[in-house]
């Protein structure tokens, strides 16, 4: 097997963001893109010689291509052995969990997520290391400097590879393994859940479900499991076959571009629990008969009621959320005595809280929950979890959301995105709120008096490592609180995240309108930020 060193030259724009690198599909075509990003990765790790190396992806536009141009460059890596999803297929949190069974040196995931697909869609790449979560900063910032350098690239001459059969073949001495890439994953779901419960419910008729797989890549992970081993009637999962542009839409769970399932739940006889999932299938959606969770209450409940599943019988070390994420869970932490971390956006920074022990489950307001069963968030395994509850406590969503809230008061959330905005009118927002913080300590906008403002700053409790401006944060009096950041995920201008949130005990106001329940906050927020009158939008892009 000769190995070809090629000459290429650097790309100025191969920052990851807060998850992977993300662009344009014509982005990843020009000449040696991706191979600079993925020898520059190489260049990073410490590859010892005959390690495995993990790939997948959620099946978009360019997954299959991508795939076989990393094989044929870990063969030229001294990769030893490569375990490659059927079809390309591995949903993020099934790629971590390999990794991590198989002790991998770690993984490519090939996805941008919950963004679309297509030849003129998105594209995206992540290094997950060897504990089978995303690369932590420290890493990434080693891989973006190494591509601003890089000036040649290590690459085998091989045919492609048959990667739709399982079974092994080699690369010169690289041996390359075709593996289900559901089997691994469900193996582990069997034992965090109580399976035979939910059989029981689904058999009865007790339980019944919608699961909308947005034409992603949790369809196959979804028929196996709810379908043929819980066996939820056929026809429950939908939209289960995974397509490159995952049929024109937005992979994305939420009210908007899930309205299919929100139709289905908020009308006629809907079933008990209903939910979707992302591109990548790390994301969760859940809705019960005429009622939806928000994320943040997910996680919260999930922590309240963790204790009941097989898998968190023991209870739980701790809990984490990202300091966006809704404070729900907050107060159940403190209810029970453990500890609450609050980290910057994206799951790379739940990492050293879980390998260090300290935390058993975490989550994200923007559809993100998972635990210390790999080091991703799981998209399916929320959905496990619910219906391990729902099966077990015997009620129906609602009545668990309105007990929670009940015990707990309720926190209402939303978040405001403003896509597609100006890069330099995104900074100018950016820049005049950074610009108040000195002077919001103390003032007050109507009943809410601002007690904090700060552009959030983060030093990992584990090893100490440090990041800086993470996203605005202002707190009021009422334990009220609006936060502003900008998202790094996507690929076209930029996108203004405002994130609001007011606490309720009353039980008697825990059935008002999100919206309406936050109106002054939303009003506050425009005075601070000024997004419309900047941008001349009149509406959020989407409202979550
Ligand atoms: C968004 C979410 C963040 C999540 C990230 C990756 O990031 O807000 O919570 O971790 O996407 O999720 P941003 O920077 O656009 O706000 V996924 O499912 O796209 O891997
Ligand atoms: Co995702």
């Amino acid at each position: 097997m000769a190995v070809e060193i090629r000459k290429t030259t650097p790309y100025p724009d191969q920052k990851p963001g807060t998850s992977g690198l993300r662009k344009k599909v014509k982005v990843f075509l020009q000449g040696n893109y991706l191979e600079n990003f993925v020898q520059s990765v190489f260049d990073t790790v410490e590859t010892a010689d005959g390690a495995t190396l993990v790939v997948g992806g959620d099946g978009r536009y360019f997954n299959r291509q991508a795939i076989q141009i990393i094989l044929r460059m870990a063969a030229a890596n001294g990769v030893g052995r490569v375990l490659v999803g059927r079809g390309g297929l591995l949903s993020t949190p099934a790629a971590s969990c390999v990794i991590r069974k198989h002790r991998a040196l770690g993984g490519f995931v090939l996805s941008a997520s919950h963004n679309p697909g297509g030849p003129e869609e998105d594209f995206g790449i992540k290094f997950n290391v060897a504990n089978g979560g995303p690369a932590p900063e420290s890493f990434t910032d080693r891989v973006y400097q190494r591509s601003r350098v890089i000036d040649a690239y290590r690459i085998v001459s091989a045919p492609d590879l048959d990667i739709d059969t399982p079974g092994r073949s080699r690369i010169g001495d690289m041996e390359i393994e075709v593996i289900d890439p559901v089997a691994d994953y469900a193996e582990l779901m069997e034992h965090l859940f109580d399976f035979g419960l939910i059989r029981s419910g689904f058999r009865s008729g007790a339980l019944t479900l919608r699961f909308d797989a947005m034409h992603a890549v949790t369809g196959p992970y979804a028929k196996r499991i709810l379908e043929e081993t819980l066996s939820a009637a056929p026809g429950s999962v939908v939209n289960a076959v995974p397509l490159e542009d995952f049929g024109g839409g937005h992979p994305d769970p939420n009210l908007v571009h899930a309205r299919e399932l929100a139709a289905v739940m908020y009308c006629g006889r809907p079933p008990t629990l209903g939910a979707a999932s992302d591109g990548d299938g790390d994301r969760n959606m859940i809705m019960g008969a005429n009622c939806f969770v928000t994320p943040s209450d997910s996680l919260a409940i999930l922590a309240a009621n963790a204790h009941l599943v097989p898998g968190y019988k023991d209870g739980l070390r701790g809990v984490a959320r990202s300091m966006p994420t809704g404070r729900a869970v907050d107060r159940v932490a403190a209810a029970m005595g453990i500890e609450c971390y609050e980290t910057p956006t994206g799951w790379k920074f739940f990492g050293n809280l879980l390998d260090a022990r300290r935390i058993t489950l975490c989550g994200e307001e923007s559809f993100g929950t998972g635990s210390d069963h790999v080091r991703e968030k799981d998209g399916l395994w929320a959905v496990l979890f619910w219906l391990n509850l729902i099966a077990l406590r015997k009620q129906s969503v609602a009545a668990i959301v309105a007990d929670h809230w009940r015990r707990f008061g309720r926190d209402y959330y939303s978040r405001h995105d403003y896509e597609g905005i100006e890069v330099p009118v995104a900074e100018g927002i950016m820049g005049r709120l950074q610009d108040l913080l000195a002077e919001l300590p103390g003032r007050a906008f109507g009943d809410y008096r601002v007690t904090l403002a700060d552009d959030f700053r983060y030093v990992d409790p584990v090893d100490g490592s440090v990041s800086e401006h993470q996203g605005i944060r202002i707190a009021f009096d009422n334990s009220s609180r609006i936060v502003f950041r900008l998202s790094g995920t996507g690929t076209e201008g930029a996108t203004l995240r405002v994130y609001m949130e007011r606490y309720e005990r009353d039980p008697n106001l825990h059935n008002l309108p999100t919206q309406e329940a936050l109106a002054d906050l939303i009003a506050i927020a425009e005075d601070l930020c000024q997004v419309k009158k900047r941008t001349g939008m009149a509406q959020p892009s989407v409202m979550t």
